[in-house]
């Protein structure tokens, strides 16, 4: 059997994916994401000019020798860019094997570790008020994780806070939009927002956060600390991880778990969080961390030391990298929880799928494959549209992580 073509399909059904189609000789095709938040058109590139043209006429059952030489192959290694392109190779090859074996994905993977995949949604409010009433409305749906992120009073935007209610989209038309940000101000306010979410609704529910790299380790020490008594499953991204040791002192001062991972695209830019047990859960996610292949072998190492799974799964992540990554979850032993903010209607009708949520469970469908399709027709009717990520500027002008 053999790589016939591949190619790109870029739409924009509400926001912009890139999934690469790998089609065999034989007709089975199989799917990938390939989508990179504001920088869509390099992944492409990527995979047209530099990718495609060695796949042609190689055996799709390959995966991991096709991982290998795209890998070292390139020379050049690692960046999101390099590696989200490998990651949709990779995906549409497993695919396509599952497919082929008239299974669905998740049994080449070792079986079902468990019968559902819990997911987490995103709750979110302009104040306390209406951000408290957000997470009713996710208990309401049967969720029982739920992120919760709450405007911060002096400051006209936060990280988190949704423009429509159930899909958050940071991503605008135009050039980046410029926020706002304070840390002082955050600081001071969140613990007091916890503490109200968990006055209203108690404690039988999990309850997350996500910081977005917005600390210096000090200040995440302090915020960890502070919101102990709210029982977090996790604070997500308290600060940027280039310099894994950073989390060190995180660590030192506060038990609030910490996941992160969601920026990072390699084992290598988690390596020594995990070894030193720095983190509690390990972000990374199909798209953007080289593909199940690599998901696997980081989930392997995190498996030693007790560090779980928790992929991100934004909706900038398309429909075929969370089928895929549901098909991860339902078999690795460390699986933790997986991030679910749904998609539009417009971007489900773009990609047919066998996956389904029902009380807080994700399952991924008994469909061979990863389960996820493409209606390319209907695709072509949304052309790429350019939009990026915000920057946040500190309102003295510095410019800091968004
Ligand atoms: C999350 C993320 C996202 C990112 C987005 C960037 O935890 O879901 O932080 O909201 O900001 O994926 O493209
Ligand atoms: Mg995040």
């Amino acid at each position: 059997m053999k790589i016939e073509r591949a190619y790109c399909i870029v739409t924009c059904p509400g926001r912009n994916f890139v999934t690469l189609k790998v089609v065999t000789d034989q007709g089975v095709y199989g799917l990938g994401d390939a989508t990179l938040n504001g920088r869509e058109k390099s992944v492409v590139a990527y995979l047209q000019d530099h990718v495609i043209p060695c796949l042609i006429g190689r055996d799709p059952h390959q995966i991991e020798d096709i991982w290998q030489y795209l890998y070292k192959g390139a020379y050049w290694r690692r960046g999101p860019v390099t590696m989200s392109a490998i990651a949709a190779v990779d995906t549409a090859l497993w695919d396509i094997k599952a497919k082929l074996a008239g299974l669905p994905l998740y049994q080449l993977l070792g079986g079902k570790s468990r019968s559902g995949v819990m997911v987490y949604g995103h709750a979110n409010g302009r104040d306390v008020s209406e951000a408290v009433d957000a997470v009713s409305h996710y208990l309401g749906l049967g969720y029982k994780a739920v992120r919760a992120q709450a405007g911060v009073p002096g400051l006209d935007t936060a990280y988190g806070i949704a423009k429509g209610k159930l899909f958050y989209e940071p991503a605008t038309k135009g050039l980046p939009e410029e926020q706002i940000w304070s840390t002082e101000k955050y600081i001071d306010f969140i613990p007091r927002f916890f503490e109200a979410v968990r006055a209203k609704h108690g404690f039988d529910f999990h309850l997350l956060h996500d910081v977005h790299h917005r600390l210096t380790p000090i200040e995440a020490a302090r915020v960890g600390k502070s919101l102990e008594p709210s029982r977090l499953f996790w604070m997500e991204d308290p600060t940027p991880a280039e310099n894994q040791d950073a989390l060190r002192l995180i660590r030192q001062h506060t038990v609030t778990p910490i996941a992160i991972g969601e920026v990072f695209n390699s084992i290598h830019d988690c390596r020594e969080l995990i070894q030193n047990q720095l983190i509690d859960y390990i972000r990374t996610t199909v798209v953007h961390a080289g593909g199940i292949s690599h998901l696997r072998k980081i989930a392997a190492l995190a498996e030693l030391y007790q560090v779980r799974t928790g992929s991100h799964g934004a909706t900038d992540l398309s429909p075929v990298c969370m089928g895929a990554a549901l098909h991860f979850d339902l078999s690795v032993p460390n699986f933790g929880i997986q991030e679910y903010m749904r998609h539009t209607d417009e971007t489900d009708a773009v990609f047919p799928h066998h996956y389904s949520f029902d009380q807080g469970f994700l399952y991924p469908g008994d469909a061979p494959g990863h389960g996820v399709d493409i209606d390319e027709k209907l695709a072509a009717k949304y052309p790429y549209d350019p939009a990026y990520l915000p920057i946040a500027r500190l309102e003295d002008g510095t410019l800091c992580s968004w």
